[in-house]
């Protein structure tokens, strides 16, 4: 059996997290067997950060590193069929989801003044009252530190905008041409894209991200077709 550990629904999105949304994706597109447990408290999983996965009673936590497992067990099943373009140009498109435009992604939920309250009710909601405030303040601030260290912190919300503008067109040029983010097919690599779209443009209340995003068609339609596809939804509760 294998479990899937995930962060609880919030903000209309039934997986919050693009990671664990992903993994689920690649789950259930490999017909594998799991449950989902939710764990609302990342400091308590192996690596601080969801999702993890539970297989043959041992933790492996990382979505990057679950993949390899899952294609391990299922004779190739994420990666077997990709040629070697195919990976290079799929691993570029993860990075460009994963390591930049997850970071706006970040901060246009936990650095908008106006947003920031959806934060403490879906995040930390779990938490008395009492101390919820000064847990989500002190969160925010590790936020801010690590967005700046990461370099986007540095720039102004404008120029962050513009970057996530290039970033998305990227991906709209892709898809509306080719339907999918390599071979004209579904692979792995959708799931990575899709669910890091899904986190954006389903989520509720619209940040500043989800209304560029939600501003190009062809992303909505690719994100509706992968979604369909796979037969998984980032939208709902789980
Ligand atoms: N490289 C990790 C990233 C996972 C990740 O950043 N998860 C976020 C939720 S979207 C998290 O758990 N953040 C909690 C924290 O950083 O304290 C993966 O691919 O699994």
């Amino acid at each position: 059996m294998i479990t899937l550990v995930t962060l609880p629904s919030a903000f209309g999105l039934r997986n919050v997290s693009p990671f664990c949304l992903k993994v689920e994706m690649a789950l259930t597109h490999l017909g594998l067997d799991f449950d989902i447990k939710t764990e609302a408290d990342p400091r308590k999983t192996p690596k601080g950060k969801l999702p993890y996965l539970i297989i043959d009673g041992e933790k492996l936590a990382d979505s990057e590193l679950i993949f390899e497992k899952l294609d391990n067990i299922s004779q190739g099943g994420l990666y077997g069929k990709l040629t070697p373009e195919e990976k290079a140009m799929g691993t570029a498109f993860t990075r460009l989801a994963e390591d930049h435009l997850y970071w706006l992604g970040v901060a246009s939920r936990w650095l908008d003044d106006d947003w920031f309250p959806h934060i403490v009710e879906g995040f930390f909601g779990f938490i008395p009252g009492i101390v919820r405030g000064f847990a989500s303040r002190s969160a925010r601030k590790e936020v801010a530190k690590t967005f700046h260290l990461q370099g986007l912190g540095r720039h102004t919300l404008e120029e962050q905008k513009r970057f996530a503008g290039r970033d998305l067109q990227a991906i709209a040029d892709i898809v509306s041409k080719h339907n999918y983010i390599v071979g004209d097919r579904l692979t792995v690599y959708d799931f990575i894209v899709a669910g890091m779209l899904s986190g954006f443009m389903d989520n509720q209340p619209p940040t500043w991200l989800s209304d560029i995003a939600n501003g190009y068609p062809s992303l909505r339609q690719y994100l509706e077709q992968i979604q369909r596809e796979v037969g998984v939804r980032g939208s709902g509760s789980l």
